[in-house]
C-alpha cells in the first residue's frame, strides 16, 4: 500500500521495504535520535571532553551522542561494523555480514555551534555487508540525517524506493511522515561555505561574485545538516564547500558527504566534487575529506562550469 502523510515511521517503513533488518535498524536509530534531540537540550557542551584521534576537539554532548548511536547499532541486531566519525576505525556490532549492514554516522556535526544554540544533527549513511571502504556513496542502502532545531525531524531515503522522507518528532515521541521531496527546482538560494578558499581558488571566488551580483538570498548556518536540509524542504538552492591550495577539504566523504549526497540525488537534486556526482567516488579511507556542492541541476551545472570549465551535465 501508498505510503502517506500521516503514516509513522514503522507504517512508512514497512510500505517502502521488505528488508525486515533495514527496518530495524531504520528504527533503532530513530529512537537513539529521540534521546538525542532530547539530551542536545541540556548536555553539557562546555569544557571539550577530549580530543579525537582526528585531532578534533570533542564536546561532552557529542560523545553522549556517539554512544547512543553505537548502542542503537549493536540493539539492530543486524550491523556488522559501525564506524563514527569521533572513533576512526571500525567497531564489530555483532551483527552478520551477510544480510547485515555496515553504519557510518557523524554522531553530531556542527558540534561548534551547539553553544550558540545553533541547528545541529546526526547523519548516517548505511551500507550493505561489512565494506565502509573500496565502496561509493552510490551502494548505500540507506541515509539520513537527524536535525535537532526548533523543531526534530527524521530525514530519510532508501534504496528501493524514490524520493527523500522527513519524519516530525511529536510530543508524544513518535515520528510521523510530513513530507516527501522528489524534485529540487530552481531558486536563488546560497549557503557559500570555506570561504578562506577563495584566496587562493579565484574560480570561487568568482562563483560566490555571481550569487552576490546576482543578488542570491544568503542562508548559511555553517551547520552542514540544517544548511542542506533546507535544499530538501525549500526544494531549491546550492550549498558549496570548495577547497584550495592554502584551505584543504574539511568535509568528510564517508561521514558527511556520502549520506547527504544519497539525501540530495534520492530527493531529485544533483551533487558534485566538481567533476562528477559525490556518489560515484570510491572511499578510499576512512578519514577521507572532499570539496561538494549540492543543488539544482542547473546550480550544479554552474558550479561545474565555473570550478573546471565544464560539466558532465550538460
Ligand atoms: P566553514 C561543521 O564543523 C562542518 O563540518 C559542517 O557542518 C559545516 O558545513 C562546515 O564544517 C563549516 O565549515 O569552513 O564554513 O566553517
Amino acid at each position: 500500500t501508498k505510503c502517506e502523510i500521516g503514516d509513522s515511521l514503522e507504517e512508512f517503513l514497512t510500505k517502502s521495504t521488505t528488508d525486515k533488518g533495514l527496518i530495524s535498524l531504520m528504527i533503532s536509530m530513530g529512537e537513539a535520535l529521540r534521546t538525542i534531540a532530547f539530551k542536545v537540550r541540556t548536555a553539557s557542551c562546555g569544557g571539550t571532553a577530549c580530543v579525537n584521534s582526528f585531532g578534533d576537539e570533542q564536546l561532552a554532548v557529542d560523545l553522549l551522542a556517539n554512544k547512543l548511536l553505537f548502542e542503537a547499532l549493536q540493539y539492530s541486531h543486524v550491523c556488522k561494523y559501525a564506524c563514527s566519525e569521533e572513533v576512526p576505525e571500525l567497531q564489530d556490532m555483532g551483527g552478520p555480514a551477510d544480510g547485515g549492514f555496515s553504519v557510518a554516522f557523524d554522531p553530531l556535526d556542527g558540534s561548534s555551534i551547539v553553544d550558540t544554540n545553533f541547528t545541529v544533527g546526526t547523519i548516517f549513511g548505511v551500507w550493505p555487508g561489512d565494506k565502509l571502504t573500496g565502496v561509493t556513496g552510490a551502494d548505500q542502502v540507506a541515509a539520513a540525517m537527524g536535525i535537532f532545531g526548533p523543531r526534530t525531524t527524521y530525514v530519510l531515503a532508501l534504496k528501493d524506493i524514490p524520493g527523500t522522507h522527513e519524519f516530525l518528532l511529536l510530543d508524544e515521541g513518535k515520528w510521523q511522515h510530513v513530507k516527501d521531496t522528489t524534485s529540487i527546482g530552481e531558486g536563488k538560494m546560497f549557503s557559500p561555505g570555506n570561504l578562506r578558499a577563495t584566496t587562493d581558488n579565484p574560480e570561487y571566488a568568482k562563483l560566490i561574485d555571481y550569487y552576490v551580483r546576482e543578488k542570491y538570498t544568503l542562508r548559511y548556518t555553517g551547520g552542514m545538516v540544517p544548511d542542506v536540509n533546507q535544499i530538501i524542504v525549500k526544494e531549491k538552492g546550492i550549498f558549496t564547500n570548495v577547497a584550495s591550495p592554502s584551505a584543504k577539504a574539511k568535509l568528510r566523504l564517508l561521514f558527511e558527504v556520502a549520506p547527504l549526497g544519497f539525501l540530495i540525488e534520492k530527493a531529485g537534486g544533483f551533487s558534485s566534487d566538481g567533476e562528477r556526482s559525490v556518489l560515484d567516488k570510491v572511499i578510499k579511507n576512512l578519514d577521507e575529506r572532499t570539496q561538494v556542492a549540492y543543488g539544482s541541476k542547473n546550480e550544479i551545472i554552474r558550479f561545474e562550469e565555473t570550478l573546471y570549465g565544464s560539466s558532465r551535465l550538460k
